[in-house]
């Protein structure tokens, strides 16, 4: 009977729409073209420092997230690269400096290809999840290791 429950748990999970990006609460709403809806959200990141929500392209719904650490450097941006309401792309940085990118290659809203850089710009491995079932079933790297 548990597992029964589980299972249908899971499949409602699965069910569920995704869910697009809404400003967090009592981040303050910014109208930066002057149109009379807001497109810039500013709140406070969980790594303490500024975060950033935007809706760069007008149409309401939130596509660019910017985090900042305490000390003020860049630590993570996400993107809405189809536009449908949620991140599929993600960077994550070490001082400014990219170190990892997640992406959502057929935006079901699991990340499918995680990939390792050096120095912000060299591509030092990466992991695919090739057939989307969760689970990494490719996996390469580059250079010494
Ligand atoms: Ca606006
Ligand atoms: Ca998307
Ligand atoms: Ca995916
Ligand atoms: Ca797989």
């Amino acid at each position: 009977m548990r597992s029964f429950i589980v299972a249908f748990m899971f499949l409602l999970i699965f069910m569920l729409p995704l869910s697009a990006v809404e400003p967090p609460v009592g981040a303050e709403a910014l109208d930066d073209d002057f149109d009379g809806t807001p497109d810039r959200w500013e709140t406070l990141s969980e790594s303490g420092g500024l975060a950033i929500y935007m809706d760069t392209k007008g149409d309401g719904s939130i596509d660019y997230l910017i985090e900042h650490d305490e000390q003020g450097y860049k630590v993570y941006e996400a993107m809405d690269f189809n536009n449908d309401g949620n991140f599929d792309d993600y960077y994550y940085y070490r001082k400014e400096v990219l170190a990892n990118r997640e992406i959502d290659t057929n935006f079901d809203g699991d990340v499918d290809v995680w990939v390792t850089l050096s120095e912000g710009v060299y591509v030092t491995g990466y992991e695919r999840d090739t057939d989307f079932d969760g689970l990494v079933d490719l996996k390469k790297s580059f250079g010494e290791n």
